[in-house]
């Protein structure tokens, strides 16, 4: 119980707007019209959790004239500013790439955006600032891979000499989209190799939905961790692509593999530096119990990853018993820890479901009557 009442889980401020596909965008009613607003509804998800005490900011959807204001907010709802995630998608001017685009004043201004966001880390108390690169190649030969990896290394290392002491940067990786043919920063190597390059403030982070159809994730996470540069999770389900869906939907089983991994390294405490973030988009289900059943279902694997006799399962490696090895990780992964995790919230003196307090409490309700016009979350457009 002490291991399952550290973890904490951070949540996505875009998670809270309107987002769809490029198909359409469904407005929902009562969605937050600022990042006051979104910060807000992702303390709801603290308060009936009591586990996700950190919400990750996007420069420019949640620019503001003032971050110590929106971080004293912050902190007013029980929460702090996490992660702050960089834009190099939405400016005409990246259209062939930002950090590793041929043009060094467009490579130059990529830089800029990124001290600009060091600022924001700064105002707001956050440490952690994530950089995902949509910068890739559509054809072959449109230019020159290699390079574009030195401009990507020397753009980097730009940025990272703006870090204070105590920030880091987390480099995520994916392996398509928005380029068909290549990306620059397509896997957790690539990402590896560049962090390694920068130094110990620069971590790795593995976005779920960011991998190949059957990909074995949980092996990239034992290699990161082996390494020591697993920096963060953006957390989701995919059934397809990078789909965004509430993690722990689409493979449950998955989850609890790559939190075995995690528990068996000692990884989960927030003192071992991997930030357990989410990413995930609400498209049709209301986005704050889409967030609680999200943040749950974490909890859950965690909880049967926790299960799992790390004792006997060792015997049962070293004697060569694969069937009773397999066994034991099975019985851990069917076990219903739902009992469990409600005894836990009692005792922390919260409701046992979250999902019905949340219900209860009418804050849907009342955010639905206050909020006319809400925010598009920057996604689908
Ligand atoms: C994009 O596919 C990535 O998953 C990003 O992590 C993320 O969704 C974006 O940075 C949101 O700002
Ligand atoms: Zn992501
Ligand atoms: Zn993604």
């Amino acid at each position: 119980m002490g291991a399952l009442a550290q973890q904490t889980i951070e949540l996505p401020s875009w998670a809270f707007g309107n987002s769809g596909t490029r198909f359409k965008v469904f407005a929902q009613e009562g969605v937050p019209r600022d990042p006051f607003e979104k910060v807000a509804d992702a303390a709801q998800v603290h308060r009936y959790t009591g586990v996700a005490p950190r919400v990750s900011l996007h420069i420019p959807w949640d620019k503001t004239e003032d971050y110590a204001k929106l971080s004293a907010h912050a902190a007013e709802q029980g929460v702090t500013i996490g992660a702050i995630n960089s834009n190099l998608f939405q400016d005409d001017d990246y259209m062939l790439g930002s950090l590793t685009h041929p043009d060094a004043r467009v490579r130059a201004k990529a830089v800029a955006h990124h001290l600009e966001c060091i600022d924001v880390m700064r105002a707001t108390g956050s440490t952690d600032l994530k950089i995902w690169l949509p910068d890739g190649l559509n054809y072959p030969g449109q230019d020159n891979l290699r390079a574009r990896q030195d401009r990507l290394a020397e753009g980097l290392a730009e940025v990272y000499a703006g870090l204070d002491p105590e920030h880091r940067i987390i480099l995520e990786y994916k392996f398509f989209e928005p380029a068909f043919y290549s990306m620059d920063v397509p896997d957790w190597g690539t990402s590896l190799l560049h962090c390694l390059a920068l130094g110990e403030q620069a971590m790795v982070v593995l976005d779920t939905g960011h991998h190949a159809p059957g990909t074995n994730i949980e092996f990239i996470v034992a290699q990161l961790l082996r390494a020591g540069r697993l920096g963060a999770f953006d957390f989701n389900s995919r059934f397809y692509a990078d789909d965004d869906l509430m993690v722990g939907s689409a493979d449950p089983f998955q989850l609890f593999r790559i939190m075995h991994e995690i528990v068996s390294s000692g990884a989960l405490a927030p003192d071992s530096g991997v930030n357990f973030m989410l990413d995930q988009c609400h498209n049709i289900e209301p986005k704050i119990p889409g967030q609680i059943r999200s943040v749950m279902n974490v909890q859950e694997a965690t909880a049967k990853a926790l299960l799992v006799d790390a004792d006997a399962l060792h015997a049962a490696q070293q004697s060569g018993d694969v069937l009773g090895a397999n066994g034991l990780l099975m019985d851990a992964y069917n076990t219903d820890v739902r009992p469990l995790l409600a005894e836990l919230r009692e005792s922390q003196g919260l409701d046992a479901d979250p999902m019905r307090a949340y219900g209860a409490s009418g804050y849907a309700e009342k955010i639905k009557a206050e909020r006319v016009g809400g925010a598009q979350a920057g996604w689908g457009a």
